[in-house]
């Protein structure tokens, strides 16, 4: 237990983080994103774990957004300063050196759906709904939510989710790409388990040397992006499991990574 709101649960290599406060549908605070840079904090130094899991408690929602009820009491300053708190808790998950899976168990707004474009991969349950309500409430998304659907889905799209503040369902969530797939809702943890599974017998630090090149490279040029994947790739050779993973080749065996 992290602190009331987030729980974490550790199976072998694979740790779940619950966002818990369904009674408001696991809307977003300051303490919220301070737990979570904390658990970032122990799951990066804990070598057994090499997928994390993020998903909501209760049966409705991911993550409804921040929490409204507080942001009556805010000015520009402490505004932008729990923005940027939010952000850089965010962009912490995005750079995080071990795959992380949204599992979308319903409601992903506001701050939910900007939380969820910042893990690696996104699985929506049949009963997920998208959007960017923040227009509604006379603000604009301030976790990078501008920055990330706009490169996600396009920016005709994002104008068009930002701009309105509709919600959309989880099958135009995938058809958009803001998600990989849609499961059932009784299956998605099992699915982002089988998935997150997947990825635990294979070459971690090849995983994060990929992770780098795609993240950092679609920030760069095209020729950058691919001498920066060049250099990462170089990199692999000074691993053990690049040794390991060739050799388990030759002798036809599996790789013990
Ligand atoms: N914040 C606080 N409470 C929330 C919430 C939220 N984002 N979303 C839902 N709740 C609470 C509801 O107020 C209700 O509480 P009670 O009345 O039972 O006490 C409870 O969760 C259940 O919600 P509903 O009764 O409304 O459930 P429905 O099924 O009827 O509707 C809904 C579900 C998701 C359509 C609806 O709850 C809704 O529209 N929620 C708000 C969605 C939204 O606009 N999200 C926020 C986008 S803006 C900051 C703080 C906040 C932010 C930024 C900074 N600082 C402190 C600096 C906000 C950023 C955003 O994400």
């Amino acid at each position: 237990m992290a602190d009331e709101n987030l729980l974490l649960e550790k199976d072998g290599p694979l740790a779940t983080i619950t966002f818990n406060n369904p009674k408001a549908l696991n809307a977003l605070t300051v303490a919220t994103f301070q737990g979570l840079d904390r658990l970032l904090t122990e799951l990066e130094k804990d070598a057994k774990i090499r997928v994390v899991i993020l998903t909501g408690a209760g049966e409705k929602a991911f993550v409804a957004g921040g929490d409204i009820s507080h942001l009556g009491t805010l000015d520009a300053d402490s505004a932008r300063e729990f923005a940027l708190l939010a952000q850089r808790v965010i962009d912490r998950l995005e750079a995080f050196p071990k795959p992380v899976i949204a599992a979308i168990n319903g409601y992903a707004l506001g701050g939910g759906c900007e939380l969820a474009m910042g893990c690696d991969i996104r699985i929506a349950s049949d009963s997920a709904r998208f959007g960017q309500p923040e227009v509604k409430l006379g603000i604009i998304p301030g976790f990078a939510g501008t920055q990330r659907l706009s490169r996600l889905v396009g920016k005709g799209r994002a104008k068009e989710l930002i701009f309105t503040g509709e919600m959309i369902d989880a099958e135009e969530a995938c058809r958009i790409g803001l998600v990989n797939r849609v499961v059932a809702k009784e299956s998605l943890m099992e699915e982002a388990r089988s998935l997150a599974i997947k990825m635990c017998d294979k070459s971690s630090s090849a995983i994060r040397f990929a992770k780098e090149a795609i993240d950092n490279g679609l920030e760069m040029d095209f020729a950058r992006g691919s001498r920066y994947e060049a250099d990462l790739f170089a990199l692999c050779f000074t691993t053990e499991d690049c040794k390991e993973g060739i050799s388990a080749f030759m002798e036809k065996r599996p790789a013990k990574f």
